[in-house]
């Protein structure tokens, strides 16, 4: 478990980031900036926080945990090298497998004005990992708070073979109730349906949930908004083809075992920014690919 002590000698920046130890029984860092502050574990480069001011805008299981080998319930787990269940060896861990794993400190930032603070973290995959994913690649997340939270997932092929990938920001946005969220931005656009034969359906008009949902929107592109009662936060995306709206509802959250409550569902919906089903991403030795996402509370 990387020490905290040198994390801050080598990469914290007094007032503005701080590496200290989770109650959740892991090293994180601590990024603040006006009234933005963020925190992220080592532990898969995890967001668990982002506030703005005192309002907490993330969900985060009550019963979350790090250094159990297990996902943490909650923030923003990222999940790469692929989406979802392993294209096909489902004896691999669903949504790929840095997510559990330590990442290291590649660097930290302040802007010239203080305005934005950044980390970046890093994971390379090797000869350790070849059971599960035979490349050598590079993974980059960079988290910055400023004027919202801004996250950027760079891959890099460090191998000698064309790679594929799929990839999520999986994130999961607190609501004061489900009943009364309506996300905005996807009106026309297909969705693959998991619940209902992974049919391909369309969007119309807001989306609003009062049951189970799971869907994978493709050749999602636009800006999408979540209005939670009087608050709405604005996502902004690049770089990501596909958008994946969830909400686990009453009997999957029973089944997850990790939600916290039986009502949890209620305070809680995940939107992703991915690129996932047949939205793969292709990567030639050497090259570069960067999927970014902008929350703003507006
Ligand atoms: O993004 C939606 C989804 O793929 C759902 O199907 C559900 O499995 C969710 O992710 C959570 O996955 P996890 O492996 O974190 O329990």
């Amino acid at each position: 478990m990387q020490n905290v002590e040198a994390l801050n000698r080598d990469f914290g920046r007094p007032g503005a980031i701080a590496f200290e130890m989770s109650d959740l029984g892991g090293p994180v860092a601590r990024l603040s900036a006006g009234d933005q502050t963020a925190i992220v574990a080592l532990q898969g480069a995890q967001v668990l926080s982002w506030q703005r001011g005192e309002q907490e805008q993330l969900w985060l299981s009550p019963v979350a945990r790090l250094g159990i080998s297990k996902p943490v319930r909650g923030g923003i787990p990222v999940c790469w090298p692929w989406f979802g269940p392993h294209p096909d060896d489902d004896t691999k861990p669903a949504h790929g497998f840095v997510r559990t794993r330590p990442w290291d400190m590649a660097h930290t930032q302040i802007a010239a004005d203080r305005g934005t603070v950044a980390a970046t973290f890093v994971f390379a995959t090797g000869s350790e990992h070849a059971a599960l994913w035979p490349y050598e690649a590079q993974v980059q997340l960079t988290v910055k708070v400023g004027t919202g939270l801004s996250l950027s997932l760079e891959t890099i092929n460090r191998g000698t073979r064309p790679l594929i990938l799929s990839e999520a920001l999986h994130t999961y946005f607190r609501v004061s109730d489900i009943a009364g969220v309506s996300i905005g931005g996807l009106d026309g656009i297909p969705y693959i349906d998991k619940l209902d034969g992974e049919i391909l359906k369309s969007q119309i008009g807001p989306i609003a949930i009062g049951r189970e949902v799971d869907r994978i929107y493709v050749g999602a592109t636009h800006d999408v908004t979540l209005r939670d009662g009087a608050r709405k936060l604005a996502i902004k995306s690049q770089g990501s083809a596909s958008a994946v709206v969830w909400n686990p509802w009453d009997r999957k959250t029973l089944r997850l075992g990790d939600m916290g409550s039986p009502d949890a569902y209620r305070h809680m919906v995940c939107i992703e920014t991915a690129n996932a089903a047949n939205d793969l991403v292709m990567l030639a030795p050497a090259a570069h690919h960067t999927m970014s996402v902008d929350y703003r509370v507006v």
